[in-house]
Formats: structure tokens, C-alpha cells, sequence
């Protein structure tokens, strides 16, 4: 069966199951959800994990310290993990125009003391990951913001937060999340490539790496699962958000597997390494909101939803690549090949370019990658 263990290193945000329907068009269609209730709920659903924002749990004012102790009390009965923290900097209106990036500087001061705040948080609660999402790092406007002063700034504050990680000897990384766009009109390190070309541009780059989410990449119709694998090629998949996409329109955030399926089984595929290659082995942590559509009972169906299709794919991906005829369709479709050097080592340039190619005879050859990616299909639709 597809029932959960806290091997699977599931988790799950506090604001996914939290969330309570708010939308532009409409006020909530559900109850709040106590965190001590919803942290309960996840461990006895199987989730090993559980994540939150500062202001899912505690408002920024005096009141946190009560709170956070019910809170952690909580969590130790329940036996999951606070893999991750990440802060607000995108609900309230003191961050309409930006956070860390916002042109007024008192706003940035705020943001960065936010972080910090939360940043210690993290740390006496375990979490080894922060995420750091910036949503409302952006504009709508084209002459609004100076986007290299905007850089300038994000690297700014990147570098105080892991100077101060590293005085304080705490055992933690930074993630970034990519979103192309909403709440903003054009967010700013839109795609996991462009996270990844500002992490090359910092002090402490080892220290940062990304959290991608499925829906944010398809948003901008790209491939998560080639994504992710960049990430993890660059040594970089530090964390994940998965859910589920219908191509580009607005950030649905379903449950993982709607959507876009097959785009599902290949991510499962890429975290899993590929073919050999290097895998992911963190938490597998879901941001999805339960539809607006769904009361409570929903809430739950959804959570576990997210849990089983990624139980099923892991299963089918396995079978997949352990199935002698797809062993055979990957060696006709020549995909081992890529594996080896262009160049051998120590061949002098001369060889390549001196060397005759039959380059209508290489145009006209079969590559069978309809028959390897039917095996796929066949395998994700259980006729295999
Ligand atoms: C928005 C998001 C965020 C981030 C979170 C950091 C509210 O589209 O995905 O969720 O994931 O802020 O973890
Ligand atoms: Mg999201
Ligand atoms: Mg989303
Ligand atoms: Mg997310």
C-alpha cells in the first residue's frame, strides 16, 4: 500500500493545509486551523515534517514567546522535524513594494530584522533550512525599479544573514525560491537559473542554495524536472516545494500530482537521480493550498493526495527504470552515450577536426525516443 513513514521525509507547511480560501475574489471558505492541531493532524497522516512562516505562527510583536512554546511542545509530542523556517516578507503592506529590495530603506532594515529574528528562531527549533521567498521583490512598473541596485541589495542582505549564521555557529543553509510573477507583476530571480547566477555572485555561495517549486517553473512554462536537476548538478537542490501546475495561467498550487502528471513523474524520476545520477536527499516538502472549493475534510484529502501520488510515482519510476525493455529502449536511444567525453582525454584538436563525418547518413539515423518515452506513458498509465 502507499501509506506513509517518516523515511519518506514528507513535511508539509503550515499555510498549505492552513490555508483558509482567501482569494482576490473572495474572503475565506474555511476556519482557521490551529498550528497544534494541524501538527498533530501531519504526524498522524505520516508526514515526518513541518514548516511555517513567522506569521503562521506568531505575529512580530510581543506575544511570540507564548506562542512558540505551545507551539514546540507541540511538535516534540508529535514527533515531526521543523526541517524549515522561512519569514513574511510579503503579507503585510509595509512590504507592498518590496522587502529586502524595497526602495525605501527603513522598509529594508525591517525586512533584514525580520529575517535575522527569524533566522535565530530557526535555529533553536533545529531547522537546518531557511527559506527565503521573495515575493514581493519585484514590480509592475518599468521605470520603478533600478534592478542592478535591486541585486545589489538581495546580495547585500544574503551576505549579512550568512555572516550572521556563521558567527552564531548555527548548522544552517539558505534556499532561495524562484516565482516568475504574482503577487507582483515581474518578480525579481524569476527562475531557478537566475537564482542560481546571483548565488555565484555571493560571499558565502556554498552556503545558498534553492528551494524550486513545481508551479512557480511551469508558471513560466518551463521544465521542473530539468530544473531541479540543474540544481542538483550545481550542488544546489537544497530544499523543494512540490505541487501541482496546469501549464501557464495563475499559481494554482494543487496538490502534487494534479496537473501536470507526466511533468510529476519526471520530477519524481530527477529526484530520484535519473538514470544514476546524483538524487535528492531532503525532505520531500509540499506547498500546495487545498481548494478553496474544499471544507475541512478536503484539507486532509488533499495532504494525503499529496503523499500517495508521490508514493505511486516513486513506485512506478522505480519500475520503470528497472524494466529490461526501457534498459534497452535507453541504450537505442543512445542515451548512455552522452555520458562519454566528447573529446578523449588527451586527443589533440586536429583528430576532431581533421576527422570525415558521414553527416547525411548521422541526419537520416533513428534515435527511437517515441518508443522510450511510450514505455514511460505505458508505465505511468499501469499497463505496464
Ligand atoms: C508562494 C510560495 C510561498 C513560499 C514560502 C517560502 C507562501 O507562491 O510558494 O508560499 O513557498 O513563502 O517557503
Ligand atoms: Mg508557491
Ligand atoms: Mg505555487
Ligand atoms: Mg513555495
Amino acid at each position: 500500500d502507499y501509506t506513509p513513514t517518516p523515511d519518506d521525509k514528507f513535511s508539509f507547511g503550515l499555510w498549505t493545509v492552513g490555508w483558509e480560501g482567501v482569494d482576490v475574489f473572495g474572503p475565506a471558505s474555511r476556519a482557521p486551523l490551529d498550528p497544534v492541531a494541524a501538527t498533530e493532524r501531519l504526524a498522524e497522516i505520516g508526514a515526518a515534517g513541518v514548516t511555517f512562516h513567522d506569521d503562521d505562527l506568531v505575529p512580530d510583536d510581543g506575544t511570540r514567546e507564548a506562542v512558540l512554546e505551545r507551539f514546540a511542545k507541540a511538535v516534540a509530542a508529535s514527533g515531526l522535524t521543523v526541517e524549515m523556517v522561512t519569514t513574511n516578507l510579503f503579507g503585510h503592506p509595509v512590504f507592498k513594494e518590496g522587502g529586502l529590495t524595497a526602495n525605501n530603506r527603513d522598509v529594508r532594515r525591517y525586512a533584514l530584522a525580520k529575517v535575522l529574528r527569524n533566522v535565530d528562531l530557526a535555529a533553536s527549533l533545529g531547522a537546518q533550512t531557511f527559506v527565503l521567498w521573495g515575493g514581493r521583490e519585484g514590480a509592475e512598473h518599468g521605470g520603478s525599479k533600478n534592478v542592478q541596485a535591486a541585486l545589489d541589495r538581495y546580495a547585500e542582505s544574503l551576505n549579512v544573514v550568512c555572516r550572521y549564521v556563521r558567527e552564531q555557529g548555527y548548522d544552517m543553509r539558505l534556499a532561495l525560491e524562484p516565482k516568475p510573477n504574482e503577487p507582483r507583476g515581474d518578480i525579481l530571480l524569476p527562475t531557478i537559473g537566475h537564482a542560481l547566477a546571483l548565488i555565484g555572485e555571493l560571499e558565502h555561495p556554498e552556503m545558498v542554495g534553492l528551494n524550486p517549486e513545481v508551479g512557480h517553473e511551469e508558471m513560466a512554462g518551463l521544465n521542473f524536472a530539468h530544473g531541479i536537476t540543474q540544481a542538483l548538478w550545481h550542488d544546489k537542490l537544497f530544499h523543494v516545494d512540490l505541487n501541482g501546475q496546469h501549464g501557464p495561467r495563475f499559481d494554482q498550487d494543487l496538490r502534487f500530482g494534479a496537473g501536470n502528471l507526466r511533468g510529476a513523474f519526471w520530477t519524481v524520476d530527477a529526484l530520484l537521480g535519473g538514470s544514476a545520477g546524483r538524487a535528492y536527499d531532503g525532505y520531500v516538502h509540499f506547498d500546495f493550498k487545498p481548494p478553496r472549493v474544499e471544507a475541512e475534510d478536503g484539507v486532509w484529502e488533499s495532504a494525503r493526495g499529496c503523499m500517495r501520488n508521490y508514493l505511486v510515482l516513486r513506485e512506478k519510476v522505480r519500475a520503470f527504470r528497472a524494466d529490461p525493455a526501457v534498459v534497452e529502449a535507453l541504450a537505442a536511444a543512445g542515451v548512455e552515450e552522452l555520458s562519454t567525453p566528447t573529446l578523449a582525454e588527451g586527443e589533440p584538436l586536429a583528430s576532431v577536426r581533421e576527422a570525415s563525418y558521414d553527416i547525411e547518413a548521422l541526419g537520416r539515423r533513428s534515435v527511437a525516443m517515441e518508443a522510450l518515452d511510450q514505455l514511460a506513458l505505458d508505465h505511468l498509465l499501469g499497463v505496464r
